[in-house]
């Protein structure tokens, strides 16, 4: 049977502010938290930070001109909450909503439909100094942001992102101290996430008050957990990592309760969390968004603490430059447990794509690996809707190579190069493929 997708399938490209736009100090934008920790010696490879970035923010017509060239349907990106509100809270600055409102235009008028993501990870750097997530002071700081955004946008804009991976901020960015903050405390990142979730909640009902018909969903970094062996320790073990990664976030949106076992776990640890909180969360969503890079396949090991859970390897694998493994079969059976666990209204693939080390040959870039990983994950996407997953779109990650955290720019995700001494774009041999099954709308 031929690789079709349904009509209408929402075929895009995703980025985020801090990774592309560049211009950090141009037309009143504050500082971030990102801004902050790159510029911080020791947190970023090589020291590199997104000052310029892609230079997306002057560039942004011939980014546009660009993926239209491609065919694109849809583009995610996301806000940048200190262009917005430098101080996160109060004045409004009129330039940095401009910018947006352009970009949203252009967009438009070129026949792509914007997916905003609102929180893409670059917090005011003085609501850190106030206390950040882990401040309960955050969930009204957001939505007095989201208010701002969605009442100059939403005449526009019909979808809308909350948050993008509440996992890695909470987690990422609060216990392990590898992204901004740079913080390393497992109760305050347990309390970020709650109030990351309170506040996406409480976005909700902002957003389907300023947006008419406006659809409003959440994306979160899910994946297939695998157990290393058959022992029912390694079994054990892999129900309490899908509880950390996945459960922790699915349940309060979709069940309104956090899963009791994972909470057990945290013992002392575990959120405050005051009455109403969940039914705030699990106000019902349009769609679910789902970013997907990997499995994860743990071995039980009493050593680690609380999870008790270690990261494996699987020898025979294929890897990416992130050291990921290449498992597109766990797309599919991440879409089909979503569908028997959660069955959300309608689900996109918000995030999908690889890292690889990619070189500028006579002007070309032969990403094959990157093609292939591209044709398996469509191909499981597919393999998923002809099994009656209500999946409606897909989006690579990424349209352009950009600064990938505290890797620098030294990762490149995306299926356009970026030669960073020049800005000069190049399409890979990704995008060429990409513009293909978006023209046949499935695998030629
Ligand atoms: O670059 C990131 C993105 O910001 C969030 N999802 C994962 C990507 C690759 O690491």
């Amino acid at each position: 049977m031929a690789t079709i997708f349904p009509n209408g399938f929402v075929w895009g490209a995703a980025t985020a502010s801090y990774q592309i736009e560049g211009a950090a100090n141009e037309d009143g934008r504050g500082e971030s938290i990102w801004d902050r920790f790159s510029h911080t010696p020791g947190n970023v490879l090589n020291g590199d930070t997104g000052d310029v970035a892609d230079d997306h923010y002057h560039r942004w017509p011939q980014d546009v001109a660009l993926m239209q060239s491609l065919g694109l349907k849809a583009y995610r990106f996301s806000i940048a909450w200190p262009r917005v509100i430098p101080d996160g809270i109060g004045a409004v600055n009129a330039a940095g909503l401009d910018f947006y409102d352009r970009l949203v235009d252009g967009l438009l008028a070129a026949g792509i439909e914007p997916f905003v993501t609102l929180y893409h990870w670059d917090l005011p750097q003085a609501l850190q100094d106030r206390g950040g997530w882990p401040n309960r002071d955050s969930v009204a700081w957001f939505a007095d942001y989201v208010a701002v955004v969605s009442r100059r946008l939403s005449d526009r804009v019909r979808y809308w992102i909350t948050h993008n991976e509440p996992w890695v901020v909470a987690f990422v960015g609060h216990l392990m101290g590898v992204h901004a903050p740079g913080m390393r405390d497992p109760k305050a990142a347990l309390q970020a996430a709650h109030h990351l979730l309170l506040s996406h909640g409480q976005a909700v009902s902002i957003l389907r008050r300023n947006g008419n018909g406006a659809q409003v969903g959440i994306t979160l970094n899910l994946s297939w957990v695998d157990p290393a062996s058959d022992r029912p320790a390694d079994i054990e073990a892999a129900r309490r990592q899908d509880g950390y990664v996945n459960r922790m976030f699915l349940d309060p949106v979709f069940k309104g309760s956090y899963p009791s076992d994972f909470m057990e776990l945290c013992g002392d640890l575990a959120p405050r969390i005051e009455e109403g909180d969940l039914q705030q969360i699990s106000a019902p969503i349009d769609f679910l968004g789902v970013n997907y890079y990997s499995r994860s396949v743990v071995a039980d090991d009493p050593n680690i603490p609380i999870l008790r859970a270690r990261a494996v390897l699987p020898p025979e694998a294929e890897y990416t430059e992130m050291g990921w493994e290449v498992y597109p079969e766990g797309l599919y059976r991440l879409l089909r447990r979503l569908q028997e666990d959660y069955a959300p209204g309608a689900l996109y693939i918000t995030e999908n794509g690889a890292a690889f080390a990619d070189r500028v040959e006579d002007g070309r870039v032969h990403d094959e690996r990157r093609v292939a990983y591209l044709r398996e994950h469509f191909a499981a996407a597919w393999r998923a809707i002809q099994e009656g997953v209500p999946l409606r779109g897909y989006f690579v990650w990424s349209l352009l190579d950009n600064f990938e955290w505290a890797y620098g720019y030294s990762k490149r995700f995306g299926i356009v190069y970026v030669d960073y001494a020049t800005q000069e774009r190049i399409l890979k041999d990704s995008a060429l493929f990409y513009r293909d099954v978006i023209a046949a709308n499935g695998l030629p």
